[in-house]
This record gives C-alpha cells, structure tokens and sequence, in this order.
C-alpha cells in the first residue's frame, strides 16, 4: 500500500490490515505448536489450590489467562520455539512498529507476547478507548503531530476468523473519541475495561468485526475501543498477538528471558527484548 494512504489511514482508523503478512511456513509451524499442545488447551490449569498458581509451565512458557472466557494465553511465547522468535522482528510489520512508535527516539520492546486459542462460548469484553488516561495509550505527539504510539498490538490470524469464529472487534477511530463509550460509562466515571455487563464486546454499539484469513494481521493501537465477539462456532480460533511499546514500558508479567534464548537472539531482536541490559556488578 501507498505509504501516505497507510499512514492516513492508520491515523484515522487506529488499525491496519495486512494481509498475507505471514508465510506458510510460519503458520504451519505455529499451528503444529498448538497441536503438540493441545492438553494444555484441554487441561490449562494444575490442581493447586491457590488460584494465582494454577498455571502449567512448557519450559518457559506458561498458561494464563485474564478472565476463563477469554480463552487460554501461552504466555511468553518467545521462548516457545523459534518461529515466535523470528515474529519479533518480522519483516511484515517491524518497519510500520518503529515508525509509528517513534522508535529513533523511543527505542522498541514488547509489552506483552502470547498466543490464545479460544473456544465456543469464548470471548473478550469491551476495553480501552480515547478516553482512557493510560501512560500507554499515547497516539501522536499534541505539540508537533509527530507519531507517538505507547502501544501496538500486533494480533495474528492463525486460522480464519470469520463471523461465528469469534472476531475481534473494534470501533474505528475511537482512539481519538473523547465521549466514554456506553458501556464503560459508570455515571460518568469512563473505565478502561468492561468488568460489569458480562457481555461480549461483539453486542456494544458502534463495534467492527473484524475477519481475518490465516496468515493476516490486525495491526491496532491499544488505546482504540475493542475485544472481541463471541465464538458461536465450533472448534478453536488461534491467535498471537505481540504487543510493541517503546523501550521505557516495562514486560507485563517481568518474564525473565531465558539464557538459551538471550544466547540465540539476534542482535536485533535482543534489543527489542532486553532494551536495557541489567547492570551488576563484576563478578571477582
Ligand atoms: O482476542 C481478541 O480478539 C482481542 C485481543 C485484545 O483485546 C488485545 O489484543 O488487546
Ligand atoms: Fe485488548
């Protein structure tokens, strides 16, 4: 696509679609993982009684997820083998990420790395927005108009998403809406998530869905109103979904990368994933 037309239209709407993004390849061997693993998606959780270590470990990747409906997120998924670790840098969308996120200034990380597959009845509740005070849902500079982006969510089509399957959905430029959307206006206090209707973010007003052909990518700022609608089909939507901030925007769970993986790294992706190296001491 034309740059002008991209840029004008990832400013308008807050998303872009890129379409064929990911090779054939890399989406054989990503869903050859979920299938290795399907007994995590059958039985995510251990018996422990304390529900905040129920998860299971694959190595260094781990089973989460933020609320049962949502599905199961292996967490982590950078260390799950190395085609999560050619996405890092994927050639698809890296260039449009550190444009938009500024990152000759901002330098680049990632927020949060994962990958869902989620079932019938599954689904994600309506989040964020132009009204949301959140550090990270920057979109342009208010002094210059130079790009900005606190976040981008780079999510990733491992199979179709069509209209059944769960899609996810958004509300086009409502990165830049000052109104609360209805259904996250509590007598007008906005909030950032839709913890209270237990609806499906696919039954709000104003909501896209947003269909997907496997190997697609929906490349969105996080600050636009979105989730997704609920899987009325059968059979699982597979997902990745990477989220690029700028350097100073600490990893959501403070995962602590592997020395296999920090070993095998490109130099490029391992400033993406450790931007600031610890500091120690010499060991004497
Ligand atoms: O699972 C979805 O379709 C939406 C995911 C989402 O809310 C996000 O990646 O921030
Ligand atoms: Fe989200």
């Amino acid at each position: 696509m034309d740059e002008n037309v991209q840029d004008y239209l990832f400013d308008l709407q807050g998303y872009l679609v890129l379409e064929n993004a990911i090779s054939a390849e890399d989406l054989d061997e990503m869903n050859r993982w979920i299938d290795d693993h399907e007994s995590y998606v059958e039985e995510p959780w251990s018996a422990n009684d304390n529900p905040r270590e129920r998860s299971r470990w694959i190595g260094n990747v781990e089973t989460h997820t933020y609320n049962e409906e949502n599905g199961v997120n292996f967490q982590n998924i950078i260390e799950g083998g190395t085609v999560f670790e050619r996405l890092i840098d994927y050639p698809a969308w890296i260039d449009l990420v550190k444009k938009y996120i500024h990152s000759s200034v901002n330098g680049l990380s990632i927020h949060e790395n994962f990958l869902n597959v989620r079932g019938p009845g599954g689904y994600i509740h309506i989040h964020c927005g132009g009204h949301v005070p959140l550090s990270y849902l920057t979109f342009r500079q208010n002094n210059t108009g130079e790009w900005m982006v606190g976040q981008i969510n780079v999510l990733m089509a491992l199979n179709d998403i069509a209209e059944g399957d769960g899609p996810t959905v958004l509300i086009p430029g409502s990165h830049k809406c000052t109104e609360i959307h209805p259904r996250l206006n509590v007598d007008g206090r906005g909030l950032v998530y839709d913890g209270v209707s237990g609806k499906p973010a696919g039954t709000a007003v104003a909501v896209k869905e947003m269909y997907l052909k496997a190997g697609d990518v929906l490349m969105f700022t996080d600050a636009i109103t979105h989730g997704s609608a609920e899987r009325t089909n059968p059979g699982y939507r597979r997902t990745v979904v990477y989220r690029y901030s700028p350097r100073y925007v600490r990893e959501r769970f403070n995962y602590q990368i592997s020395e296999e993986l920090l070993g095998r790294l490109t130099p490029e992706r391992r400033t993406i994933i450790e931007p600031i190296a610890p500091r120690r001491p010499l060991a004497v």
